[in-house]
């Protein structure tokens, strides 16, 4: 059958590409596993951004959510690094290409268990990175063991109650001196969408903390990361509206309740704080209104946290503005007379 000219698939964005050209491999994850949501979300996010894939370098550690870069923007640079190590191939690789936007799809397995040191140590860098967690509190493709996000008390399918508290990579990342930090919902299609637009648009460390259900070992009752638990529970703490800097901004905003927060390319990130006092500018607040939600067993949603003020990585490092893999190597490598130099001070 002829395709229906302008339809969806057809559109073009801004630099002329259609959403067929973000696509990736078929998934093999399974049906209604939440990864396959954020997926889609994500795909969407960088076609309406007219991000150009082959700007894109996608990376991630070991488990199915890290898997899930192989179905998504196939045209773009890939790397599935060790489980728990993406966040130091991220950092070489952000570090050689700056021009390179850097996407880290981890899990909660990979971060918060075998990965959380090198997780801490990204989160205190301000690197340009959008990472994002998929996080379904189990070990999905090793079969459903809990991780260190499951939540005091969560069941497993076969009756076992995990006891230990959870680590919260939101409350983590903010301490730590990440400069974007939210949580969403693979569910949450309107939420998730906006969040990913606006983490593109910021220049330094996004963390976002995607709740998404394992659809085969931990969408039961009892479990507090199934599809239920979070349509029942979601209290999301800010509502945020994203404008591209490429769009017109006419939407008239009310300063009391709102936060229109300018972006490093111009954008602007609306954030309406649906509690009065709440300030996601302020580090102090966000991290006690997030151990706050860990008293009253709350499921926070939301842009907890924003800074468009801190100096990257990258501008922290004063590097040149070429990316340093493409320098030839008259410039990278110390010329005879500076290597002398250097050995007449070692004598
Ligand atoms: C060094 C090492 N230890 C353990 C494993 C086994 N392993 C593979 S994936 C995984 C956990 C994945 O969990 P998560 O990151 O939450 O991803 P999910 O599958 O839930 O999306 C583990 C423990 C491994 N691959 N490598
Ligand atoms: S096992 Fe769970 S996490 Fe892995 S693909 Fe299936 S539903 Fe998704
Ligand atoms: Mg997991």
């Amino acid at each position: 059958m002829a395709s229906v000219p302008n339809s969806p698939r057809e559109r073009s964005n801004r630099i002329g590409l259609t959403v067929l050209d973000y696509r990736g491999s078929k998934t093999t994850l399974c049906a209604g596993c939440g990864h396959n949501a954020i997926s889609e979300r994500i795909l969407d996010a960088f076609f309406e951004m007219g991000v150009a894939p082959e700007r894109v370098i996608k990376l991630s550690g070991i488990g199915c959510s890290s898997k899930s870069p192989a179905y998504f923007m196939g045209r773009s640079h890939s790397f599935n690094a060790v489980h728990g190590r993406m966040p130091s191939v991220a950092t070489g690789a952000a570090l050689a290409n700056q021009r390179l936007l850097a996407l880290g799809i981890s899990g909660d397995g990979d971060t918060a268990s075998i990965g959380i040191g090198q997780f801490v140590h990204l989160m205190r860098r301000n690197l340009p990175i959008i990472y994002i967690i998929e996080n379904n509190g189990v070990y999905g493709l090793t079969k459903g063991q809990f991780s260190a996000t499951a939540d005091r008390g969560s069941k497993l399918k076969s009756g076992v109650i995990n006891t230990l508290p959870p680590v919260d990579t939101c409350l983590l990342a903010v301490e730590l001196g990440a400069t974007f930090v939210g949580r969403s919902f693979s569910g949450d299609k309107k939420q998730l969408h906006t969040m990913l637009k606006a983490a593109i648009a910021h220049r330094g460390t996004v963390m976002l903390d995607v709740i998404s259900p394992c659809v085969t070992f931990n969408d039961h009752e009892g479990s507090t990361k199934s599809y239920k638990f979070m349509k029942d529970h979601e209290e999301p703490l800010t509502d945020a509206d994203f404008v591209p800097s490429f769009e017109d901004i006419s939407v008239e905003y009310d300063a009391g309740s709102s936060i229109d927060v300018t972006m490093h390319d111009g954008s602007h990130l609306r954030l309406r704080k649906l509690e009065e006092d709440y300030d996601p500018t302020d580090r102090v607040a966000a991290v006690r209104r997030l151990m706050q939600a860990h008293e009253s067993n709350e499921a926070l949603t939301g842009i907890f946290y924003v800074d468009t003020e801190q100096p990257s990585f990258i501008e922290m490092l004063n590097l040149v503005d070429e990316p340093l893999a493409m320098l030839p190597q008259e410039r990278v490598r110390p010329g005879r007379e500076t290597l002398q130099k250097i050995m007449d001070e070692l004598r």
